[in-house]
């Protein structure tokens, strides 16, 4: 099975990235995480996405906060699928780092999820691998089934919950 590489632009990102890799560890996906940022470590970051695909990867995670190029540049530098979570900082509370994430040239695409949408970025991540693994989607497909039930189970109870006082 093909790795995901998991980026943050630094250790501040990590209870956002652990959303991610704690869904990439229940579905059995393996990973590979490092700190790199595209300001202050540019030359790693650059390195990794150009032999990412080389050394197994099959799908980028890059997670970063503020003026957030870490998905880009990562992007920038490999045709593997590179998702992006822009972080929320303070100032802005993560419009910064979603508009410097999701708004790419044409040619360069990052699939950008929600700031701080770190399980969403995982769940993706997985669904890109289990392209050419059934065995994946089979548990994909019956995690999302369990998922379901859970809400059908609040539906079932949410008129009483409603009568509580
Ligand atoms: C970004 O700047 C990082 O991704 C992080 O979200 C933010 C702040 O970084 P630290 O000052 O916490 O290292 O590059």
């Amino acid at each position: 099975m093909k790795k995901v590489g998991v980026i943050m632009g630094s250790d501040s990102d990590l209870p956002i990235v652990k959303k991610a890799t704690d869904v990439l560890t229940s579905y059995g996906v393996p990973y590979e995480a490092h700190v790199f940022s595209a300001h202050r470590t540019p030359e790693e970051a650059r390195a990794f996405a150009m032999n990412a695909r080389d050394n197994g990867f099959g799908v980028i995670i890059a997670a970063a906060g503020m003026a957030a190029h870490l998905a880009g540049a990562i992007a920038a530098n490999t045709i593997l699928p590179v998702i992006g979570i822009p972080c929320k900082s303070k100032a802005l509370e993560g419009m910064d780092a979603l508009l410097s994430t999701v708004m790419m040239p044409p040619g360069i695409p990052v699939a950008t999820v929600g700031i701080d949408a770190g399980k969403n970025a995982g769940i993706l991540a997985a669904q890109i691998i289990a392209l050419t693994d059934d065995e994946l989607a089979n548990r994909i497909a019956k995690l999302r089934q369990a998922d379901a039930e859970a809400v059908l189970a609040k539906d079932e109870g949410i008129a009483i919950r409603l009568q509580d006082k």
